[in-house]
């Protein structure tokens, strides 16, 4: 199972390296091998706004190359495709959009189903970057602000009384500015539940300030997907 693996992961290395690959864009198999041969311990593949329709042949050809668990990261209902191993099944708990709380889910739940998809519950927040992302765009909502720590901390805590598996706190793709760590450091001491952080992480250097600062998993998407050959720096950034 993904989650046991992942926990497993989290406890042996401190925090687990995610890299998050954009469907929307061209993906090689010998990038996805070689993200996995430097270090990544899981694959996310998603995005807010594709603008094309090759999101299941590009599931495919992740799935058929990776050596780590494939779980998709999903900006709606329609990314959702067997050529995974899992999904977070995330709710915009941040934002007030019912569309991204509960509609999105509705639809896809019976296909996750069918797929015989592992499901991640996860609680997603948007977090303030400095500037718009298209995932605020596209969803509508407005994110925490980066000062408002005891907002931060209240929405993680209803994730994990919600019963959600991981909290997922996000400056959203390209973002200015990456979650903050003392954001991260509250959130770590006030919930039991792994915290993953992404967003308009740059270097090593800020990936690990974000493990270190409490993040259980660290999300590179922009990144990794334009130099896969970073993957192995990242890696030793973010594990102890
Ligand atoms: C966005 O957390 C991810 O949802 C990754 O962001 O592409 O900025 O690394 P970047």
């Amino acid at each position: 199972m993904v989650y046991q693996y992942l926990i497993k992961t989290i406890r042996q290395k401190g925090s687990a390296f995610f890299t998050l690959l954009d469907p929307g864009d061209k993906i090689t198999g010998d990038s996805v091998k070689s993200i996995c041969k430097n270090g990544a311990d899981a694959i996310l593949v998603g995005g807010s706004f594709i603008e094309n329709s090759d999101f299941i042949e590009r599931m495919k050809t992740i799935k058929s190359n990776s050596t780590v668990p494939v779980i998709i990261f999903p900006g709606g209902a329609t990314q959702v495709s067997k050529y995974a191993d899992a999904i977070l099944f995330t709710s915009l708990l941040s934002g007030r959009n019912p569309e991204y709380l509960i509609s999105e889910q509705v639809k896809a739940a019976p296909i996750i189903k069918g797929l015989k998809l592992e499901v991640l519950p996860t609680g997603y927040l948007l977090i303030e970057s400095g500037a718009s992302t298209s995932v605020l765009f596209m969803s509508n909502t407005t994110p925490i602000p980066r000062s408002k720590l005891d907002i931060a901390k209240s929405h993680s805590l209803t994730a994990q009384y919600f019963g959600m598996k991981f909290v997922y706190l996000d400056a959203g793709s390209g973002a200015k500015q990456s979650v903050p760590d003392e954001m991260i450091t509250a959130i770590k001491n006030y919930v039991d539940i792994p915290i993953i952080i992404g967003g308009g992480i740059k270097t090593p250097e800020d990936a690990k300030s974000k493990a270190k600062a409490g993040a259980s998993c660290v999300v590179i998407g922009n990144v990794i997907q334009k130099n896969p050959e970073l993957a192995k720096k990242f890696a030793d950034a973010i594990h102890k």
